[in-house]
């Protein structure tokens, strides 16, 4: 069986003496030039688990907001979700077994697992724009022709357009076609059926521009824009095609989101209503320069997460649909937008730590769960029965909110976090509202904050408890934190190690952004 797998592997994608790699919040993550072997593997890996589950699993291949050297793989489960914790560990102890153990290994996962080999599988593998992927796709391919896998190379796509490729094929078409044309015209006519014809309404103008990143967002918002068709009038910057342009630099939603401020190419706009979305286009900011000032402000995450879980409760309530609605954020949501969510919304929110999957997880646990990372990656899941629900009410009675629910269902990429469709979603939402995006930044007032990055020896002497927001060890370091904290007005404080980059994160808060920053450096001096 592994004979094959076994001379590729020691042939033309060995390990060698590379040192060894952790799959992390977001897969593997480092510099492209050590991850022939990973992907190698990772491609036979994915075989085995779609042969387990007895349905298509996703690879894709992307470093998101990394610089372009940088790139990563991570697995998709057939329900789009990330990976099962337990063969996280499995894909960290092949992704390092040596070139002569890779037999054993795979023997291993095979019998603990209880595999039947002789069963079919199917892999989706898709890729970003990075300049080393085609070579590392070709690994991934390589693995899973290995062991006769059957593959479907999607070539480039954004993350979250494979997630809902694998959950498509999944649900044989119950949730969309599988192909990225079944997706633009999914998303596209439930978009132009929310929006009705007038693309104009009170305050909102169809018009924003729009940073791809120089990666696959712009390419993908190019393909949606031939079936968005005049609904909406978009200028798209930052395409990757001019001389110079590298992935995330000086741009994309991450450098916004960190940098707080406006990415090159849209550093002179005034008035304009602005989306980045980051490098595999799954997390999407909007901001704008104001008219008269032409003072920066951004609407992140927590922004996206406030206003559609209020239109959401709001649509429901105007539709007397029944149905509990829930926010979940991590420790970086703003402290204002958890305020504003427990006081003005009355809306219960959870902390979670930071990944995705937790987030996702725990968005399950409400009918319908509103989940978004301050740094603008999230969606909005519906159980079945709430889908159900809104759907009946929208054919059986003559309410139109129910209706116009049902399509706002059909905007959202459940599968993941999606950047372009939450942009479009937003859309939507600004649209029935008739605001400009000076409206939507009424609700409330961000607190000033801070993030930033400390290279220390080891990262991982760092751990956490309480959703991250309390460090366990080193000890000590907590009660430093607090003493920091209690010096600063409205003040809050975290640090925990980064999952995708080799340094440990601070986050704090305060009533000023030089408070903030004081407060950030302060704690970041006692990480050291
Ligand atoms: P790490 O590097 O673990 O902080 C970052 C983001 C996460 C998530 C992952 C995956 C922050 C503070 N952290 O994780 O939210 O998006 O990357 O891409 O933004
Ligand atoms: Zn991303």
């Amino acid at each position: 069986m592994w004979a094959e797998a076994v001379k590729v592997g020691k042939e033309q994608h060995a390990k060698g003496d590379l040192k060894d790699i952790q799959y992390g919040t977001a897969g593997f993550r480092t510099d492209a030039k050590l991850l022939d072997h990973v992907m190698y593997r990772m491609g036979i890996l994915a075989v085995l688990r779609s042969k387990l589950k007895q349905a298509a699993i996703g690879v894709m291949l992307t470093a998101s907001h990394n610089q372009e050297k940088d790139n990563g793989v991570k697995l998709v489960d057939p329900k789009g979700e990330m990976l099962e914790q337990t063969w996280e560990s499995l894909a960290t102890t092949l992704a390092n077994a040596k070139d002569d153990e890779l037999e054993t290994v795979l023997e291993d996962i095979v019998k603990s697992q209880g595999i039947d080999l002789s069963l079919p599988s199917s892999v989706f593998v898709g890729r970003d724009t990075r300049q080393s992927s085609p070579a590392l796709a070709q690994a991934v391919l390589d693995g899973i022709q290995s062991v006769e896998g059957c593959v479907i190379d999607c070539g480039i796509v954004s993350t979250p357009q494979l997630h809902y490729l694998v959950v498509c094929q999944n649900t044989k078409g119950e949730y969309g076609e599988a192909s990225t044309k079944g997706y633009y015209s999914k998303i596209s006519k439930a978009f132009k059926a929310f929006r009705g014809n007038n693309p104009v309404n009170g305050k909102y103008s169809p018009k924003l521009m729009f940073d791809g990143a120089n990666g696959v967002g712009a390419q993908k918002m190019k393909e949606f824009l031939t079936f968005l068709g005049d609904s909406i009038q978009m200028e798209i910057v930052n395409d990757g095609t001019q001389p110079g342009d590298v992935l995330n630099a000086d741009c994309g939603a991450d450098f916004v989101k960190v940098q707080q401020t406006s990415p090159k190419g849209l550093k002179e706009t005034r008035g304009e209503r602005c989306v980045s979305v980051d490098g595999d286009a799954d997390r999407v900011i909007y901001f704008y320069n104001d008219k008269e000032s032409g003072q920066f402000a951004m609407l992140d995450g927590d922004r996206i997460a406030t206003l559609v879980a209020e239109f959401l409760k709001d649509m429901l309530d105007q539709a007397k649909v029944s149905l509990n609605l829930g926010i979940v954020q991590t420790a970086y949501a703003n402290g204002s937008s958890t305020n504003y969510i427990t006081q003005k919304l009355n809306v219960p929110v959870a902390c979670v730590p930071t990944g995705v999957k937790h987030l996702h997880h725990k968005a399950q646990d409400f009918d319908i769960g509103v989940y978004f990372e301050a740094n603008g990656h999230g969606t909005i899941v519906f159980s079945d029965a709430a889908q159900a629900k809104i759907r009946e009410t929208a054919a059986s009675s003559n309410s139109i909110q129910a209706q116009k629910l049902a399509h706002l269902v059909d905007v959202i990429n459940q599968t993941v976090g999606d950047a372009i469709s939450d942009m479009l979603l937003v859309e939507c939402i600004l649209h029935a509202k008739g605001w400009s995006i000076e409206d939507w930044r009424q609700a409330y007032q961000d607190l000033p904050n801070r993030q930033m990055k400390v290279r220390v020896a080891d990262r991982n002497v760092i751990s956490t408890t309480d959703a991250e927001r309390k460090v366990v060890t080193p000890k000590g370091l907590q009660d430093e934190i607090d003493a920091l904290v209690k010096k600063f007005p409205q003040g809050r404080s975290f640090v925990r190690p980064s999952g995708t980059e080799d340094v440990v994160r601070v986050y704090s808060e305060s009533d000023t952004q030089d408070n903030a920053d004081q407060l950030a450096y302060e704690v970041g001096l006692k990480v050291h």
